[in-house]
């Protein structure tokens, strides 16, 4: 039963026996704990320990909140609350403290089971943390005095006891661990994902401040989240790359049946639905019941405003919550004592309570709001009413669409040259740029498995267009019948007609453009595709190096140099640069780019926790803005070289 040797059976009771049986498991398991043991889950370890500090915020007693990336990649969290408590906890025999960070907590202050649920543990992963950490140390300062324990494998070197001095005014802890490298693939603290997902958790906790520091050689950087405003801010900061239809953010708040509310919403120009849920402080991707009251309140309350003001006739059809939902960017953060998850991936919020205290708190201040703000809601109505009527029109055009196929079977575009194999798991389809590149795919592929969809010239950007436009649009169409998975209400992926969808476009910046648009297509209207990691984008050479006789390709300037040398870099060389993919015949395109023995092909992923930033991301890439997407495009230049200002 226990894993642990024990000198003394005196020293060793059965409380400690259960304790390190717990760590054991959490090591034994880490995904179960922790998600992966992956880059996430690295970065986990960083927001379970930076989660009990915010419940301290939350609790009305730390203002700030430091996190330090290390020159060795451990990372030291601090924040100036009470501290944890120290004394003896009598039940466990022993300090509080080291209660904490030795004890897997199986429910905590939140539930859960000890289970990961979407993404945390709710603030008691503090021992999680210790166990998959080769060392670690906390540190207590309180009244003068800072009090100490440190940690190797999750199990104390010593017993807590006082090891310094401090300013008496001082409070608060400070942790500082090292992920164990034997648990992680990955050791390497990335800055950008911590400086995002800080940045969220700021948003969310309004008036805590976050401060970021990377102390690495050669990447010293430092940013500061504080957000008075709250979810408030964070809707301007999502809108940041749009126009605003009003100035105002309409901010909603409210306890009801022990459900803390707050919704912050603003509707801008573009026709995408922007609305992220966060349950304690995680975000709910799949929605739940807050979101479900929200969008009834929303519904419910314009509709209600409409007709009163007679903005819609008595005869007129209600505006649909999709309507409404135009161009929308909200936030709806609630905190709930025991939020229960639901869904395949615990992603979806299953308390009934919380539909009723989201619908009740909107509905209640939002009516007032409308009413206070008659200009505002003018401007809502006539917005959702053009979605109506542009909604309407798309419906036509598709039930036109509908019919026709139904008529004349499947149709496939006429400029799909598509593979003989009807079994979609071994096909994929090349969507290429250009007519030229599309005519050597065609020559070059391997026609049982492989189809080739060539796109003339740019795509549209469904960024900028209504769905009526969307849906006419031809290159559009053809991926959409092509795919054979419809789109939206309609979309079903178990009709995908391949399992690969490969994006291939020339190494260069209108490449570079059309991936981005195809990409953001996709995002809008298929994510299914994208989450199911069916999207991938090929990898053209951007050299050929030849040597009596002898080919090599190249794929970036690193790889040319590598090659170079070791083939020796002389005047018999003769190096090709890459412009375009008609550049090469066919049987180089297949060598270099879709042969699936030799290619290279990236994946498309999404981390969905992530996703208000890939939001921000693709409207300030697409959106009409001009100044938001240059500051991005040098700030990322690093990863966006090849896009166009
Ligand atoms: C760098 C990470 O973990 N901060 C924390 C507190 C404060 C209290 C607390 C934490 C007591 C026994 C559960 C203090 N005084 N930062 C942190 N600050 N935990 S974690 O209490 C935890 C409970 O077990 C605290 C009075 N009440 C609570």
């Amino acid at each position: 039963m226990a894993t642990e040797k024990v000198e003394n059976p005196n020293e060793y009771g059965a409380d400690q026996i259960q304790i390190l049986e717990g760590l054991e498991a959490v090591r034994k398991r880490p995904g179960m704990y922790i998600g992966s043991t992956s880059a996430r889950g690295l970065h986990h370890l960083v927001y379970e320990i930076v989660d009990n500090a915010v419940d301290e915020a939350l609790a009305g007693y730390c203002k700030n909140i430091e996190v330090t990336i290390n020159e060795d990649n451990s990372i030291t969290v601090e924040d100036d609350g009470r501290g944890i408590p120290v004394g003896m906890n009598h039940k466990a025999g022993k300090s509080a403290l080291e209660v904490v960070y030795t004890v897997l907590h199986a429910g905590g202050k939140f539930g859960g089971g000890g289970y990961k649920v979407s993404g945390g543990l709710h603030g008691v992963g503090a021992s999680v943390v210790n166990a998959l950490s080769t060392k670690l140390s906390v540190e207590v300062y309180k009244e003068g005095q800072v009090y100490g324990q440190s940690y190797h494998v999750g199990k104390p070197d010593e017993p807590v006891k006082i090891i310094g001095t401090c300013e008496p005014e001082k409070h608060g802890t400070k942790v500082t661990f090292h992920p164990d490298p034997e648990i992680f693939e990955e050791t390497v603290y990335d800055y950008d994902t911590l400086k995002q997902r800080l940045r969220e958790t700021a948003f969310l906790t309004k008036g805590l401040r976050i401060i970021l520091i990377d102390t690495r050689e050669d990447s010293h950087h430092r940013h500061e989240f504080h957000y008075a405003g709250g979810i408030k801010e964070f809707v301007t900061y999502l809108n940041r790359s749009r126009e605003a239809l009003y100035s105002d953010v309409i901010y909603c708040e409210g306890t009801r049946d022990g459900v803390y509310v707050e919704v912050a919403m603003q509707h801008n120009d573009s026709y995408n639905d922007a609305t992220y849920s966060f349950v304690n402080n995680i975000i709910t991707p799949e929605g739940g019941t807050h979101l479900a009251g929200f969008r009834n309140a929303l519904t419910k309350t314009f509709n209600a405003y409409a007709r009163a003001n007679k903005i819609l006739k008595d005869s007129d059809p209600a505006l649909t919550g999709d309507d409404i939902r135009e161009g929308l960017t909200a936030i709806i953060s609630i905190k709930i004592e025991e939020p229960q998850f639901e869904g395949q991936t615990k992603q979806k919020l299953g308390n009934s309570e919380a539909r009723g205290a989201v619908d009740s708190v909107v509905s209640e201040q939002l009516t007032y709001f409308l009413e206070q703000n008659p200009a505002v809601a003018k401007s809502i109505c006539e917005k959702s009413l053009l979605a109506q009527r542009a909604r309407e029109a798309a419906r036509k055009a598709r039930d036109l669409t509908r019919r026709k196929t139904a008529l004349e079977g499947t149709s496939l575009p006429g400029k799909l040259a598509d593979c003989s194999d009807k079994d979609p798991k071994n096909c994929e389809i090349f969507i290429v740029e250009g007519d030229s590149a599309g005519g050597s795919a065609k020559t070059a592929r391997s026609r049982a498995t492989q189809a080739i969809l060539p796109l003339r010239g740019k795509i549209l950007n469904v960024e900028k267009a209504r769905l009526d436009k969307i849906y006419g649009n031809a290159e559009i169409k053809a991926m959409i019948t092509a795919f054979g998975t419809g789109i939206h209400e309609d979309f079903d992926i178990s009709k995908l007609r391949y399992d690969k969808i490969i994006i291939m476009t020339d190494a260069d910046v209108d490449g570079a453009h059309i991936s981005t648009l195809m990409l953001t297509f996709l995002y809008r209207f298929m994510p299914e595709l994208i989450k199911e990691g069916h999207v991938y984008l090929a990898q053209p050479p951007l050299y050929k190096i030849e040597k009596n006789k002898n080919v090599w390709y190249a794929y970036s300037d690193e790889e040319l140099n590598r090659i170079l040398v070791e083939i020796g870099r002389d005047g018999n060389n003769k190096i090709q640069r890459y412009k375009g993919l008609g550049e090469m015949d066919a049987e180089q395109l297949w060598e270099t780019t879709m042969d699936p023995e030799k290619r290279i092909l990236k994946r498309v992923t999404i981390d969905e926790e992530n996703s208000s930033e890939i939001d921000v991301t693709f409207t300030t890439l697409m959106g009409d803005k001009v100044e938001p997407r240059r500051e991005f495009i040098e700030e990322n230049a690093k990863y966006v070289q090849n896009l166009d200002v």
